[in-house]
């Protein structure tokens, strides 16, 4: 089996050479690393930890995770794991991300920071207040049980493009798994541990951030559901893979 990383990473320089470090080498094929116009030394880090790094930029999360996914046709992979570059998730977690696909029990694994262990100050009160309106939601909308919308996760490559991912921002986790429910794949969870990040905060840790991220998983939530499938077509022809 071919397993790769993709790693969006935006000025992580400190936090990048601890997540690549620890991920799992026999289990790991290759590792992506999206660089989203760090004005640091993320690119060089990565490239010293032996990753591949990639250039995008054009600004967003989706987006970065699109240019990786684009990156992949050359090879292709049978598994992709996605994980951030804070060093909040720890890649050595990834054995057991990637252990019920290649059992053939599931296609899309999502690691569950609700299901695991939280370091105190990880995972800000209203980051989890969204993560359960967002997963209450996609459970009353789409009949599909998710106790987190968290980054780390790990999808087959053939599943991966069967959802066609369009988003550019902060709906790129939402997307995923509202499709996911929608197509009635087999997605299941597994507990990871959560951990402060290195570094600050881009998202969460700000009012901009967490106003942005918020409407927009929300809207991503309710569009997949209520958009018809002619009306999505349209509007995501305009959106091609970046
Ligand atoms: N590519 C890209 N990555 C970003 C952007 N903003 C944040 N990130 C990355 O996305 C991940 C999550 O962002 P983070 O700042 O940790 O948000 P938090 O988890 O809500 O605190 C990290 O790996 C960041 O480097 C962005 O605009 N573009
Ligand atoms: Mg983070």
């Amino acid at each position: 089996m071919r397993i790769v990383v993709i790693i969006p990473a935006l000025d992580e320089e400190k936090s990048l050479p601890k997540v690549l470090a620890e991920i799992p080498a026999d289990l790991i094929n290759e590792v992506f690393v999206i660089d989203n116009g760090s004005q640091d030394r993320t690119a060089e880090v990565a490239r010293e930890a032996g990753a591949t790094v990639l250039h995008e930029p054009r600004a967003g999360y989706g987006q970065a995770c699109l240019t990786g996914i684009a990156a992949l046709t050359q090879n292709p992979p049978d598994i992709v794991v996605f994980i951030d570059g804070d060093y909040s998730d720890r890649a050595a977690e990834m054995r057991e991300l990637v252990m019920p696909i290649i059992d053939g029990q599931a296609d899309f694994v999502i690691g569950s920071r609700v299901l695991g262990s939280r370091e105190p100050g990880a995972l800000a009160p209203h980051a989890r207040w969204g993560n359960w309106l967002a997963t209450w939601m996609i459970r009353v909308l789409y009949d599909y049980h998710f106790t987190d919308l968290g980054p780390f996760r790990a999808i087959r490559y053939e599943t991966l493009l069967a959802l066609e991912m369009r988003d550019r921002d902060y709906g790129w986790t939402a997307e995923m798994q509202a499709k996911a429910a929608r197509a009635g794949m087999r997605a299941t969870e597994v507990p990871v541990s959560y951990h402060r990040r290195i570094g600050t905060s881009k998202i969460t840790g700000t009012v901009k951030g967490t106003v942005l991220a918020g409407w927009k998983i929300i809207s991503t939530i309710l569009r997949y559901r209520f958009t018809s499938p002619v009306e999505r077509a349209r509007t995501e022809s305009k959106a091609p893979l970046g």
